[in-house]
């Protein structure tokens, strides 16, 4: 097995066989089952399938891997159909004693998760940049520098020199993928090797046919209802949609945004349930981007959090009137302006106002 690539790249002492450790403190239980952040991406559905396969393989533990909220958008769902991943709805899972909680791809207290806080956690392997306390949790392998959490559970399979089957090569290798995606990369020297390492293992049909995943009606309606609802304020661009067919159509309609070339930033926020669910993205690095968002929606009741380039978020709606989101809606641009260096500014429309009526009429 070629285990040079990542071998090499390795820093510290320290950051060597966590793998080891990770391991160790699962030897005494019996089960172990994975969770991630609500509506699960990619990376966090790599994440779970790699590290499963890795205690199966090498403690032969029973695993169980859940999903939180719903798989969004149609790649996510050609992922989780074409490569046949059990995934059980977090509601449904039954405590069991004997059992370990590994947190993939997030962290505890983050607000994206509907768990029941009171089951202990085992261990925590993130990538996010998350404010948060994490003294209770035996294990934890959180390294911001990376670009996604499947590159560090590749890293664990190598470490422990465990064959790597097509199938989880496949996932992880899409969960680098799309984490790494847009530009500015973010992505580290890990990630590529990572990505080097899985490439000729994983099945590359199958990933084009995931990427190519057919879209339904639902994606057109929203997307053009955002584009026409899509306001210019100087470098920043909002999008807001009245009601999302599913949550991570924001983030759709923001990675399409950012392609303006007019902008450095882009913004969408839609209802979905009783939540405004908030994305953005920035064109440039060194965008703080999740921890910007958070400034804009702390006061507001919400939660964000995220990457440099894209984060993500969501506001507790306490009514979902056209009026108390409207009135939300101002607030948010307010304060994203503010939070962003953006003087006030009248919005300019995307698409012309005469465009749009007249492709009504
Ligand atoms: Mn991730």
């Amino acid at each position: 097995m070629a285990l040079q690539p990542l071998e090499n790249e390795i820093g510290s002492k320290q950051a060597e066989r966590q793998s080891d450790r990770f391991l160790a403190g699962l030897k005494p239980l019996e089960l172990v089952t994975f969770i991630s952040h609500i509506n699960p991406d990619p990376d966090s559905i790599g994440s779970m399938l790699g590290l499963a396969h890795l205690v199966e393989t090498t403690l032969g533990k029973r695993t169980r891997l859940t999903r939180d909220g719903i798989i969004g958008r149609a790649e996510n769902q050609a992922l989780v159909d074409l490569l046949g991943i059990d995934l059980i709805p977090i509601g449904e899972v039954q405590w069991e004693w004997g059992e370990a909680l590994v947190m993939v791809d997030s962290q505890p207290n983050t607000g994206r998760h509907s768990l029941d806080p009171s089951v202990p956690i085992y261990a925590v392997i993130d990538h996010h940049d998350t404010p948060d306390e994490l003294d209770d949790i035996s294990f934890v392998d959180i390294r911001h520098g990376l670009g996604a959490t499947c590159t560090l559970v590749t890293r664990y399979l190598i470490e422990q020199e465990i064959p790597i089957p097509t199938r989880i090569a496949t996932a992880l290798l899409y969960g680098i993928e799309t984490e790494v995606k847009g530009y500015p990369r973010e992505a580290s020297v890990l990630d590529d090797s990572a990505t080097y390492f899985l490439f000729p293992l994983a099945d590359k049909d199958l990933i084009a046919k995931i990427r190519s995943a057919p879209l339904p009606q639902s994606y057109f309606e929203c997307m053009l209802q955002a584009m026409q609802s899509s306001f210019k304020y100087d470098r920043l661009i909002i999008s807001w949609v009245n009601e999302l067919p599913q949550p991570e159509m924001a983030s759709q309609v923001a990675d399409f945004l950012i392609r303006f070339e007019e902008v450095e930033w882009a913004f969408c926020a839609g209802v979905y349930g009783d939540q405004l669910i908030l994305s953005i993205r920035a064109a440039v690095s060194d965008g703080r981007a999740g921890q910007k968002l958070r400034q804009v929606v702390c006061k507001l009741g919400g939660r964000a959090g995220g990457h440099d380039r894209r984060a993500g978020g969501f506001i507790p709606l306490p009514s979902t009137s056209s009026n108390a989101v409207e009135q939300l809606q101002g607030e948010l641009r307010r304060r994203l302006l503010k939070v962003l260096n953006i003087d006030e500014c009248r919005g300019q429309r995307l698409v012309p106002r005469r465009e749009i009526l007249e492709n009504i009429g």
